[in-house]
């Protein structure tokens, strides 16, 4: 079979979370969630906010967040005030063209405090509203059930995903959306980057560093409680809307070995193993791999499994397997290695790869070698959930936005996807992330934009919030008008 390009249903679109697009924090029944609670420290710089201290929460910054009733230092609260604004984001998606529309729901729209009773029957109309108003338009819906911001008090009342509750609420939570939204929703993803319960434990699994005794054993424990509850959702969903396509996602982080001495490529599988793999591998093949064993007993961490655990894993594996891609990195045996940025991480550094304003290296071929080793390793579909350029971006007095980085960086990955459907792979669908500006989940601002729509809206909330169209809209509608063949 010669394959030449993109299949004719491809599904071309963008992606959002509520927390980052949302705002209206405090509006319509919602309760405040673990996303309302991150700081900004509005003066630092670029370089502060990219540390390891700014990124991390603590029990001072958590409780002085839940003391603040405003918008006070937290972007997150105002978003990108899509919650008053859908209907006019939608026309725009739909504008160009877009296909599918990947976007978040908030758990705490839906279940304010997380274990009520009750669903909140605003939050649940407000979603039903944007689909409706997707479905005037024929674009499709992938929904994110959870990505990263949870109810606080499934924090304070519960300590977050590393208490087993968390699986009756979340799957709780699940069964009132398929209820609502059966016929409404195309694809469902449980969990965004679920390998972030390690790499970023207080989005992944609701964490905070300073409260754990040993904090990595928590972190494994609750992304334990995480599976369990993806698999007991792909049961849900498959008992409830029989064929429903119900999906996971990573983070991936595709690792080069920085040279041919063994003790680098040894160090390469290591990293794509513990940061890649192992989450996939239980989710789409319905198992802890072997190589975690060793892994466990030498960090001393000892996964407490209820009896049938492990027959849940095996009978609901997702239907297809998603992935975030940004950047590339290197895995080496040596200390000494160049650093640079990536989301919420740092990565060694790739000398032959340019690095974006904020030290992401760009890797289109990366990204044809990621979808090849998932495509080959799984065998299921494959959807590319996140891939973009975060960069400051200029409105000028005649309301243009001139953004040729951003076109560069989306035309050669999508070559790259080209590339690897050509060679064999099954992907049937592209989210650009932060199709419209929103708050950067890593560094908490308004000025790492994304979009090929602008938000004019400043880090601090100042801004009408009007939207523009950037030249990469006119761009990304003629890709989309081509499936893909004019870039
Ligand atoms: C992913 C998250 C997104 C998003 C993206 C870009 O890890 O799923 O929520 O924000 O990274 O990261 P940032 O916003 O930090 O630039």
């Amino acid at each position: 079979m010669t394959r030449t390009g993109f299949p004719k249903d491809f599904l071309w679109g963008g992606a959002t979370a509520a927390s980052q697009v949302e705002g209206g924090f405090n509006e319509g029944g919602k309760g405040l969630d673990s996303q309302d609670c991150r700081p900004q420290y509005f003066n630092l710089s670029r370089q502060e906010k990219n540390s390891w201290e700014y990124k991390q929460m603590t029990s001072a910054k958590f409780e002085a967040a839940k003391k603040e009733a405003g918008i006070g230092n937290y972007p997150f609260r105002f978003g990108s005030e899509q919650y008053s604004h859908y209907k006019e984001d939608i026309a725009l998606f739909a504008e160009m063209g877009m296909k599918v529309y990947r976007l978040s729901i908030s758990w705490a729209r839906i279940y304010p405090n997380g274990d009520d009773e009750q669903p909140n029957k605003e939050g649940l109309k407000y979603y039903k509203d944007l689909f409706n108003e997707c479905h005037k338009y024929g674009i499709k819906i992938f929904v994110t059930m959870l990505h990263y911001a949870i109810p606080v008090n499934l924090m304070d009342r519960y300590g977050g995903w590393k208490n087993r509750k968390l699986i009756d609420f979340y799957v709780r939570y699940a069964k009132t959306l398929f209820e609502n939204y059966k016929d409404d929703v195309d694809y469902w993803l449980p969990f965004n980057e679920i390998n972030a319960g390690r790499f970023n434990p207080y989005n992944g699994v609701a964490l905070i560093k300073d409260q754990e005794e040993n904090y990595d054993q928590s972190v494994y424990q609750a992304l334990h409680h995480q599976f369990i509850a993806n698999a007991l959702t792909v049961k849900l969903a498959h008992e409830m809307m029989p064929g429903s396509k119900v999906g996971c996602m990573i983070a991936r982080f595709c690792h080069y070995a920085a040279t041919c001495d063994p003790r680098d490529q040894l160090t390469q599988l290591h990293d794509e193993q513990y940061t890649n793999w192992f989450y996939t591998d239980v989710l789409a093949r319905g198992s802890y791999p072997a190589y975690m064993d060793r892994f466990f007993d030498e960090n001393d961490i000892h996964i407490q499994m209820e009896e049938g655990d492990e027959e849940l894993l095996k009978a609901y594996p997702v239907d297809f397997v998603a992935f975030s891609y940004y950047f590339t990195q290197v895995s080496t045996a040596s200390e000494e290695w160049e650093k640079t940025d990536g989301n919420l991480v740092i990565a060694n550094k790739n000398p032959y790869l340019e690095s974006s304003e904020w030290g992401w290296q760009k890797d289109p071929t990366g990204l044809r070698i990621t979808l090849n080793q998932i495509y080959d390793r799984y065998q299921k579909p494959v959807f590319i959930a996140e891939n973009g350029l975060g960069a400051v971006d200029v409105l000028n007095e005649d309301k243009t936005i001139h953004d040729p980085y951003r076109i560069d960086y989306l035309r050669c990955h999508i070559e790259a996807m080209k590339e690897a459907i050509i060679d064999g792979v099954d992907l049937f669908g592209y989210t650009i992330w932060g199709i419209i500006d929103l708050v950067s989940c890593g560094s908490i601002e308004m000025s790492k934009r994304y979009g090929v729509i602008y938000v004019d809206a400043d880090d601090e909330g100042h801004g009408t919030f009007d939207r523009y169209k950037k030249d990469s809209f006119y761009w990304y509608k003629k890709c989309i008008e081509s499936n893909g063949e004019t870039l």
